[in-house]
Parts: structure tokens; C-alpha cells; sequence
């Protein structure tokens, strides 16, 4: 691995906000590609703090320091994945399910979704199912996008799908899931209209559900 890089890695691994800021602007400063700081660099940090907290090497202390260590990290790199971009392509409103904290990987989404013009209606995380239903109901957004890390929190995209679908309004909206446990079959399953497995590949999906 490139040393900039490595150093990214370290620094969300370690929890050192301020290091990880200054090792993502070293990156960009010597050339890195912005996704493979993204991907290489931090999102597999993040995949090497599960697997420690998995293992019991890590606690939720550890956990969060590493959140807002790739959270200042992001911070720095936002304006290099996002393309200024000025005519919208659509109304999105994402948010982390009910009972699920987790909104690092949602905030990538929406990042993404943002520098490819579309308009981000961000619901936050522990998002209610009324809370979504209200936001098709009086924002107008075309699309839902729901994200779940935890196997707990995931039956709460049905549950979702169910409130839109009780308030009358399911088929004015298209829905879109992801997140760690989440798969193509569960989308499947639950009646999503689509499914993605990281942030860039949820923009191409948003388009094709706007298209
Ligand atoms: C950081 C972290 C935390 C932080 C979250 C901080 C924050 N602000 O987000 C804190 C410390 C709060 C936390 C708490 C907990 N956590 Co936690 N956490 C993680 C960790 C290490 C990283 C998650 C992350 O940010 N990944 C990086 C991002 C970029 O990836 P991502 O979220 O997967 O997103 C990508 C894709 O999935 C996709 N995507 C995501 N959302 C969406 C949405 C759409 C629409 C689309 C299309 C795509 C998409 O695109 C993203 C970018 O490419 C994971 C480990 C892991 N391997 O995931 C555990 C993990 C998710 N946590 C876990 C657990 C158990 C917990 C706790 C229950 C621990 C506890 N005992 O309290 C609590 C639950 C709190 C709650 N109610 O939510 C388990 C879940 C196990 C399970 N099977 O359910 C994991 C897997 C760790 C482990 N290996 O055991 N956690």
C-alpha cells in the first residue's frame, strides 16, 4: 500500500481525528486518487475495526474514536468526490433506519448521490417509518433511500415499505436499500425497487429509478 495511504489507514484504525484529516490532505496532496483514499484507505480501515470489534479487540469506545476519526477524514475529501453539479436530477431522502445509529456509510451515499446532482433530503439516522412516510408526503422526493448496518435493524426497511404502503403513497415513491447486511435477495424480498452495494453504485441505481 501506497505510505499516504497506509497512513489514512492508520489514522482511522487508531482513532486519531486531527492525523486523519492531515493524511487524506497528504494523500491528495501527492496525487491519490480521491476513491482510492476512500476505498483503500479508509473504508477498509472501517472493515478492520468490525473484524477487531468482532474478535473483542475492540469495544464501542474504539468504534466511535475511528467514526469521527473517517468522519474528519471524509470532512477533507467531500469536495474532491463531489463534483459541483447544478441542475437537480431528482429528489432523494435518505436515512438510517430505526434504531440504527450507524450513518457514516449513509452520509457516503448521500455525498455521492449530491455530486451527481441529485437533491439530498437528509433524514439523519434512527429514522421512524412516519418519518419517512411524511418526507414523500411533503418533500416530493422520488426517491427513498434507507441504509441499515445492523441484522436487528434491517426487518425496519419492511416495516418502512409497509408505512408507505398504508399511507397511500408507495407507488408515488421508488425505494433504494444498502448497507452491510443488506442484499439483493432481501431487497427482493421486502419489495425494494433496488438494492447497492457501496455509494457509487447506489448513483448509477438512483438514476435508473428516476430515468
Ligand atoms: C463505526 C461503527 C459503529 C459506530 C457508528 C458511528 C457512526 N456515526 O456511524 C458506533 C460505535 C456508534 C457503533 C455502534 C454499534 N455497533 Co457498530 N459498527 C461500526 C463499524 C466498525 C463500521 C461501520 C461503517 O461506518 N463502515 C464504513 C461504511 C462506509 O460502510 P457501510 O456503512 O457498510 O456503507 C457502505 C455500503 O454498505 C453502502 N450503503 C450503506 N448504506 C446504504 C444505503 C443505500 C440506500 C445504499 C444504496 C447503499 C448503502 O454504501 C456505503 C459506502 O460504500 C461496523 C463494522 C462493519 N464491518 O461494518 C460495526 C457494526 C456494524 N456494528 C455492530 C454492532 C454490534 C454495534 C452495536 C450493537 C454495538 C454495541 N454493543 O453497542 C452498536 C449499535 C448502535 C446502534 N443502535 O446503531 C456490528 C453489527 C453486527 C450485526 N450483524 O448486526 C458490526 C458489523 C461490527 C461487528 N463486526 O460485529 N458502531
Amino acid at each position: 500500500m501506497d505510505e499516504s495511504l497506509k497512513a489514512v489507514y492508520t489514522a482511522i484504525l487508531d482513532g486519531q481525528h486531527k492525523a486523519s484529516a492531515g493524511a487524506v490532505q497528504a494523500s491528495l496532496d501527492s496525487g491519490v486518487a480521491p476513491a482510492a483514499i476512500l476505498n483503500e484507505g479508509m473504508v477498509a480501515a472501517m472493515a478492520e475495526v468490525g473484524r477487531l470489534f468482532e474478535e473483542g479487540e475492540y469495544f464501542v469506545p474504539e468504534m466511535l474514536i475511528a467514526a469521527r476519526a473517517m468522519q474528519s477524514g471524509l470532512a477533507v475529501l467531500k469536495p474532491h468526490l463531489v463534483e459541483a453539479n447544478i441542475q437537480s436530477v431528482g429528489k432523494v431522502a435518505i436515512g438510517t433506519v430505526k434504531g440504527d445509529l450507524h450513518d457514516i456509510g449513509k452520509n457516503l451515499v448521500a455525498m455521492m448521490l449530491e455530486g451527481a446532482a441529485f437533491e439530498i433530503i437528509d433524514l439523519g439516522s434512527d429514522v421512524s417509518p412516519e418519518k419517512f412516510v411524511e418526507a414523500v408526503k411533503n418533500s416530493g422526493a422520488q426517491v427513498i433511500a434507507m441504509s441499515a448496518l445492523l441484522t436487528t435493524t434491517m426487518p425496519n426497511m419492511k416495516t418502512t415499505i409497509e408505512a408507505l404502503k398504508a399511507a397511500g403513497v408507495r407507488d408515488q415513491v421508488k425505494v433504494m436499500i444498502g448497507g452491510a447486511p443488506v442484499t439483493q435477495k432481501y431487497a427482493e424480498d421486502i419489495g425494494a425497487d433496488g438494492y447497492s452495494q457501496d455509494a457509487s453504485k447506489a448513483v448509477a441505481l438512483a438514476r435508473s429509478l428516476v430515468g
